[in-house]
């Protein structure tokens, strides 16, 4: 396969399979399984995920053999857990690395509403003319979070992160979604050309789940970058059958329930 070929999209939607939680939020969210990043990666590729996000270190001792072909975004910030007052991530990892590593498109997280909001638009700026430059994508994951912030799930506040993304130069931003699908549209109406993807959350019941999916998408997202409701499930690739399906052919979740019921 020729890599410079691949692409974090499949016809124009992304399902993304995001593992910075260890990161962001420790060994918690693992069992002996899935703490092992090996066990992602397969994951990723039998899973036909369109991308896989992942940290520098992951990244270098991971993405090779059999899981060369699997498009890898590499997160260039992260924070901990203990930092959630005012939070603040600042890039870790260059852009010029992640392209060396073989990465499609390169992530990074921004608190929109932090009092060090300033602080991380100037890096993310930068590093949109970084990653495009070297012809990568700059993915936003947008979290409205911090003192400024009264209501992070609110619509008013999901489209703010929306359009902050769009007018930083992202190429797609990732969101959180609350449910309002007639909201949603007014989100993604303020991401302009950029693409809405959004965030999984906590691992919930799975036709919640992609019901969540198959709603953002009718109001004009394009698809999701999900960790926990993939691999905490005890049946992560049936699950990721399931997403695919909706994702892609546009099936109801509700007509997806015959191929198991053990995916909760
Ligand atoms: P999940 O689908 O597991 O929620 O992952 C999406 C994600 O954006 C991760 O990439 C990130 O680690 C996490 O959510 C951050 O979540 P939060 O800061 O809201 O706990």
């Amino acid at each position: 396969m020729n890599l410079t070929k691949k692409k974090i999209s499949r016809d124009g939607k992304i399902m993304m399979l995001a593992y910075d939680q260890g990161f962001e939020h420790g060994p918690e969210d693992f069992n002996h399984k899935n703490v092992d990043p090996e066990h992602i990666f397969q994951i990723a590729g039998e899973g036909n995920y369109t991308a896989l996000a992942v940290h520098v270190g992951i990244a270098k001792k991971y993405a090779h053999g059999p899981y060369r072909h699997i498009p890898l975004v590499i997160k260039l910030n992260g924070k901990t857990k203990f930092d959630n007052e005012d939070p603040v991530s600042y890039q870790h990892t260059s852009v010029n690395y992640a392209k060396e590593l073989g990465a499609v498109g390169v992530g990074y997280t921004i608190y929109l509403g932090s009092s060090k909001e300033q602080e991380m638009f100037v890096e993310f700026s930068k590093i949109c003319e970084e990653a495009h430059r070297l012809g990568l994508q700059a993915i936003c994951w947008m979290y409205p979070r911090g003192t400024n912030i009264k209501d992070e799930m609110s619509t008013e506040t999901i489209a703010y992160g929306a359009r902050i993304a769009m007018e930083l130069g992202a190429d797609v931003v990732k969101l959180k979604y609350n449910g309002d699908k007639e909201g949603f549209k007014w989100v993604v109406a303020n991401a302009g050309k950029t693409k809405v993807i959004i965030a999984g959350g906590s691992k919930k019941d799975s036709l919640d789940f992609l019901k969540d999916v198959d709603n953002s998408i009718d109001s004009g997202g394009v698809g999701v970058a999900v960790g926990r409701n993939a691999w905490q499930s005890d049946e992560p690739l049936e699950i990721s059958e399931k997403l695919k399906k909706v994702i892609f052919e546009r099936k109801f979740p509700e007509e997806l329930e015959h191929l198991s019921k053990k995916s909760k």
